[in-house]
């Protein structure tokens, strides 16, 4: 290692067992094993006005039901061509129009729906709408079927959250399209959310409970998660790396939403400045209200409502809120866990 390799051998026989695909393992090695975290990915953050622009010009030129997803990839800049915002997860910008449909499929891939603008259009899973409000969290966990409709007058614009990078690297994806572009309504609208998303869930084992035992909820109210973060930030002093932060639960195990993402929301109140952490989820960050910065290993982005932003594994977060922050932020912490490969250090 280092340059101490310097045997005037050692250059020709690397070059001898290239053409076999042999190579030493004592030229890459400290690449490989690193002693921290070294994310290729960058921290960046998308304004939203623009990125909304381009989606709404795009539009005017492409149907959802043309596109089967009219979305705009956040791609990570230092991730070029990978479709990826961070190494294990894929982030989008969604745009359906009054009228459109998002034609039915399901794969391999774990989505979630973070809306960022409209009201009332919807995501249908397993024949179950979910009716989509501003700042709702919506779940299309794998092989489950799913389309999207908007019956509004306005465009609906949501963030796609996907493990589309994880099922690449795994090489396990697959897909299926339903001959009809949407979904016969199975249920009443967001059937679910009253029979598991309250405390509750149908007998087990009775004709009412119809939906995966692994993870039966898909719709998580913005309604509800702001009330209970707001009791969050009444009762307590804020966590000082995170602020006043509640995670998203399944309620089938208490465990991530999904099992390779896992969200949560955080409310940092005006004035805070949190401590320094990291940890080795990277993730992707929507401004839900409020104003400040976020600091990620020393770069400073300044955060305004709805502007969305990537933090790198292992890179170090501080957030200042000028006025009271919140965010909602998705990670890949779920598949590291489960890899017991999960990391924080908190300064
Ligand atoms: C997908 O199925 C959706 O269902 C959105 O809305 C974005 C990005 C990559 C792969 C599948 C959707 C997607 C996607």
């Amino acid at each position: 290692m280092d340059g101490s390799n310097t045997h005037p051998g050692l250059q020709s026989l690397y070059a001898e067992m290239e053409p076999h695909s042999l190579y030493p393992l004592w030229e890459v090695l400290h690449g490989l094993v690193t002693p921290t975290p070294q994310s290729a990915a960058a921290p960046h953050l998308w304004s939203y006005a623009p990125a909304r622009d381009y989606l709404l010009r795009a539009g005017d030129l492409i149907t959802a039901e043309q596109a089967e997803r009219r979305v705009l990839i956040l791609e990570n800049p230092a991730l070029r061509g990978t479709s990826a915002a961070v190494p294990s997860l894929y982030a989008g910008l969604q745009l359906i129009l009054p009228g459109e449909i998002a034609p039915a499929h399901r794969h391999s891939q774990c989505a979630l729906r973070f809306v960022m603008e409209g009201d009332g259009a919807h995501t249908a899973v397993d024949g179950e709408r979910a009716v989509m409000r501003p700042f709702d969290l919506v779940l299309t966990p794998n092989w489950q079927w799913h389309d999207h409709g908007n019956e509004t007058t306005k465009p609906m614009i949501w963030l796609d959250g996907l493990d589309v990078p994880t099922v690449r690297h795994f090489e396990t994806s697959f897909a299926e399209r339903l001959p009809e572009s949407a979904q016969a309504q199975a249920v009443e609208d967001d059937q679910s959310y009253w029979l598991y998303g309250r405390g509750l869930r149908p007998f087990r084992g009775s004709t009412a409970d119809r939906r995966p035992a692994r993870q039966p909820l898909f719709h998580y109210p913005y309604q509800d998660w702001r009330e209970s973060l707001a009791m969050l930030a009444r009762s307590a002093a804020p966590d000082p790396h995170l602020g006043h932060a509640l995670e998203f639960n399944n309620p089938a195990d208490g465990g991530p939403i999904m099992p390779t993402i896992a969200a949560h929301v955080r409310l940092v109140p005006a004035g805070f400045r949190t401590q320094p952490r990291r940890a080795t989820d990277g993730t992707v960050f929507v401004v839900v209200e409020g104003a400040g910065s976020a600091t990620i290993d020393g770069r400073m982005f300044t955060l305004h409502e709805r502007d969305i932003f990537v933090l790198p594994s292992w890179n170090e977060l501080v957030l200042q809120a000028d006025t009271e922050l919140v965010l909602f932020g998705f990670s890949d912490r779920a598949a590291q866990e489960k890899l017991s490969l999960f990391r924080e250090h908190r300064a």
